[in-house]
């Protein structure tokens, strides 16, 4: 057991009952030619995480301790791809269509992979979800529960749209949440600065944040 400085107080960490939950760090979000750039986003911002996600996800692999990649993609048929999910925003993409990296995340195609530097190991979870949510319509609230995880944490992107609501989905769950500062990115700084607030307020009322040399710290002090 270990205590890692995080804001709005310290954050009690138990390494053996947490999960890496590295969420969406997928080429079309972070890539030129894909979603996220059809959208009219800097994708550039995005990869400025890459190295601090990095050294997470090689710390818990050192320690053989759980992770979790997410991917937001859906059926090659769409038939898990809503209307109002479809229609939404004005991007030169929807989601399904084809694009430079192949069909708009779509399960399969080479733009919905995740980065090659964060690429998943044989023996790492990878969570396929329709959603925003890493919880709805996905088997991770059972994986978590068969391996005994009451700690999350949180690292990928968009801060405010896939991380917050998987916390939020977590937190309501019954699950301590930890928003890894530098470890998260937006197309929109103002929303990540919002989001990081927000999150810990009020006495963490989803959940904490912390920075990731602290969280480095918490896995060799426990
Ligand atoms: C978005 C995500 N922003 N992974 N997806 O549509 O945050």
């Amino acid at each position: 057991m270990a205590v890692i400085a995080a804001k709005p107080f310290a954050f009690p960490f138990d390494k053996y009952k947490s999960a890496l939950v590295i969420i969406d760090m997928q080429r079309d979000f972070l890539e030129h030619g894909g979603f996220g750039e059809s959208l009219g986003n800097d994708v550039a911002r995005l990869g400025t995480i890459v190295p601090a996600v990095g050294r997470l996800l090689q710390a818990w692999r050192a320690l053989d301790l759980t992770i979790i990649h997410t991917m937001e993609c859906h059926r090659p048929d769409l038939s898990d791809l809503p209307a109002a999910k479809r229609d939404r925003g004005q991007p030169k993409l929807r989601i399904g269509e084809p694009g430079p990296m192949g069909r708009i995340l779509v399960a399969g195609e080479p733009g919905t992979e995740i980065i090659a530097a964060l690429a998943p190991r044989m023996n790492e979870i990878v969570i396929e979800k329709p959603g925003k949510g890493a919880f709805y319509a996905t088997n991770l609230g059972e994986i978590l529960k068969s391996r005994g995880i009451t700690q999350l944490i949180l690292v990928g992107v968009t801060t405010e749209v896939c991380v917050q609501t998987t916390m939020r989905e977590a937190n309501d769950r019954g699950y301590e949440c930890l928003l890894v500062e530098d470890g998260t990115e937006s197309y929109f700084p103002e929303f990540k600065a919002a989001t990081l607030e927000m999150v810990r307020a009020q006495g963490a009322i989803v959940g904490w944040t912390a920075l990731s040399n602290d969280i480095l710290q918490g896995l060799s002090d426990g």
